[in-house]
């Protein structure tokens, strides 16, 4: 057993919050690789992207309410953009209307109820120039071959782009105070994917290991064979039947309440309060914590149907607790 786990373990039940520009949109945190936009047609969104109703007290208020122990924010998603204010960068949120440091509020406010902080930070970035065109990516081609993505990634340099994220998993970890879950998304090896030496995975764990001792890492970084690379298995939107499989080993599923990730305004797939509960019991029974996934809009709220799911589930905890 793994003593920086013991907390985690104990937990059980946390939020994940995916918000970026993609929340303007308001269909899918994919819209920009579905729809095949460019960093200009997404450009829109950078400039508009202005929260004004957002509050972290109130997220906070309502996942401890909920039960939840900890909190997952994306400081950066596939699109690129940092909600917080990072110095390698101007794809940020304070050069938005937003103007403001928003991982900075969410770890503040978080913190304040007794929630343990985590960041979701995105190995893939389909903004920066030096990322490599690959088949997950907005612009990847439609008859792939190795001379075509050969030339369509001229001047391009990975060993770039990894010292970019380097530098900034850096600064998530130095400046925000101690950091207690890093869920880096994703590893997608193959042909025209990448895998862990596109990411430089070994050595972005060493640093993150050397920056915040007692940090828990998720899975996604292709270290299967790599003896300190994995601390816990992800099974992402698998049903309850599939969650048996998982017992005996120690994991996380993280779930939507209606299939995409952020904020998608006409997607009527929300599942029903009693399978949200059945979800959580379904993991707890089986040994795992469940990630319940809220995606904010645009203007910083959680939709309300978000807010009467964990109503609902903070009724249950509430009417079952011992304390
Ligand atoms: C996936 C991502 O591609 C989704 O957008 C989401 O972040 C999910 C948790 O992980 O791999």
């Amino acid at each position: 057993k793994v003593k920086r786990m013991e907390w985690w373990t104990d937990a059980r039940f946390g939020m994940f919050i995916h918000w970026g520009l993609y929340a303007l949109p308001a269909r899918h945190e994919w819209v920009k690789n579905a729809e095949r936009l460019t960093n200009q047609d997404y450009e829109k969104y950078f400039q508009q992207f202005n929260p004004d109703l957002f509050q972290p007290q109130v997220w906070a208020k309502e996942a401890k309410k909920a039960g939840m122990k900890y909190a997952v924010l994306t400081a950066k998603h596939h699109e690129g953009f940092t909600l917080f204010d990072s110095k390698f960068t101007d794809y940020k949120a304070t050069n938005t209307p937003a103007k403001r440091d928003l991982v900075r509020e969410f770890v503040d406010a978080f913190r304040a109820e007794g929630i343990k902080i985590g960041f979701y930070y995105s190995l893939i970035d389909w903004h920066h120039p030096d990322f490599t065109i690959d088949r997950n990516h907005p612009q990847r081609l439609a008859k792939p071959s190795d001379s075509a993505y050969a030339t369509l990634n001229k001047g391009k340099d990975m060993a770039k782009y990894r010292k970019y994220m380097y530098n900034q998993v850096t600064e998530l970890l130095s400046n925000y105070g101690k950091i207690d879950v890093l869920w880096l998304d994703f590893s997608y090896p193959g042909k025209y994917g990448k895998g862990k030496d596109d990411w430089g995975s070994v050595a972005l764990l060493k640093q993150i290991r050397k920056l915040q001792p007692g940090i828990i890492v998720d899975n996604r970084l292709d270290l299967k064979e790599y003896e300190d690379g994995q601390d816990f298995e992800t099974p992402e939107q698998v049903s309850t039947k599939e969650l048996e499989k998982y017992r005996g080993k120690v994991w996380e599923t993280c779930q939507t309440f209606s299939g995409s990730w952020g904020y998608y305004r006409d997607e009527n797939t929300w599942k029903t309060h009693r399978q949200l509960l059945d979800l959580l019991i379904t993991s707890v029974a089986n040994g795992g914590n469940l990630l319940l996934n809220v995606g904010p809009t645009a203007r910083g709220e959680f939709d309300y149907r978000a807010t009467n799911a964990l109503d609902s589930l903070g009724f249950w905890m509430h009417a079952n607790s011992k304390s």
